[in-house]
Formats: C-alpha cells, sequence, structure tokens
C-alpha cells in the first residue's frame, strides 16, 4: 500500500523570488494536509547529506551551494498516495520537460533551480521527514 507522506522542500530560489505563499496555496488546493513545516537554512554539511545519493554526479558541488544559499520552507505533507500524486504537482526535475500548470513549470528556472524538492519513494519520505523534523514538530 503506498504511504501517506511526502517531504517537501520549496528551495532557496523559490523562497527568494516570493513564491512560498502560491505554493503552499497550490499543495493545500491539492489536497495535502501539513503534519510539519518550517522555514529554515541547511547548513553545507546538512546539504551534503541530504544529496548524498548525488556525491558523484558533476553538479553535486553546484546542488550544495544553491541548496544552502539562502532559506528554505521544509514540510512534511499528508495524503493518500502522497508521494506518487506529490511527484505530478511539481512536475519533471526539468522544468522544460514539466506538465503545464505543475510547481516546477511555474516557478522553476532551470534544471537545478527547480523550485522545490518531493520525495522518490515511501522509504526516503520516512528517511527524509526525519531528517528534517523531530516527533514533537510533527502534528
Ligand atoms: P528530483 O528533485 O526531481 O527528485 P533528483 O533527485 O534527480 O531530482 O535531483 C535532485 C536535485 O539535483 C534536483 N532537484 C536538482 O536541483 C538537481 N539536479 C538534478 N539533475 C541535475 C542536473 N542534470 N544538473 C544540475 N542539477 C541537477
Amino acid at each position: 500500500m503506498a504511504g501517506r507522506i511526502t517531504l517537501t522542500m520549496i528551495k532557496p530560489d523559490a523562497v527568494a523570488d516570493g513564491h512560498t505563499g502560491k505554493i503552499i496555496d497550490q499543495i493545500i488546493g491539492a489536497g495535502f494536509k501539513i503534519q510539519a513545516m518550517k522555514l529554515t537554512r541547511l547548513p553545507k554539511r546538512k546539504a551534503e547529506e541530504f544529496y548524498a545519493i548525488h556525491k558523484e554526479k558533476p553538479f553535486f558541488g553546484e546542488l550544495v551551494d544553491f541548496m544552502t544559499e539562502g532559506p528554505i520552507v521544509a514540510a512534511i505533507l499528508e495524503k493518500d498516495n502522497a508521494v506518487e500524486d506529490f511527484r505530478k504537482l511539481i512536475g519533471a526535475t526539468n522544468p522544460e520537460k514539466a506538465a503545464e500548470g505543475t510547481i516546477r513549470k511555474l516557478f522553476a528556472t532551470s534544471i537545478e533551480r527547480n523550485a522545490i524538492h518531493g520525495s522518490d519513494s515511501d522509504e526516503n519520505a520516512a528517511i527524509e521527514a526525519a531528517f528534517h523534523f523531530s516527533g514533537l514538530e510533527r502534528f
């Protein structure tokens, strides 16, 4: 059975550009309930840990620089089939390939500065939720 949570980060580009409110509105409008949410800034070490799977990729250094350049909004979102439905809502990694109306199509400017993160599996959603939030911060 598909899990009920996913982890999102509204990335530094979208926060700096003032898109946070519109993005949260779209998320709630799509039927997601907010279990946890905070404005925070990732230290370099934590960004490297979060994206450890991409350590060997040529874009790793730039990705870490980007994700630490300013505040992000991290949130745990709850809904049936959360991971898959949220990835549909945000669209493809590359905004040029993202479907019309998706969050990345609307707000991302490049494959790297792509506005928002969504977990790619139920297993990673649980790991990423625990990465950002303690039990006391979840409702
Ligand atoms: P997604 O965020 O859609 O799950 P991943 O996990 O493949 O995509 O990539 C994580 C992040 O790494 C992306 N959100 C994006 O910021 C960056 N990224 C992925 N592929 C590239 C690439 N080819 N060039 C630059 N940055 C990339």
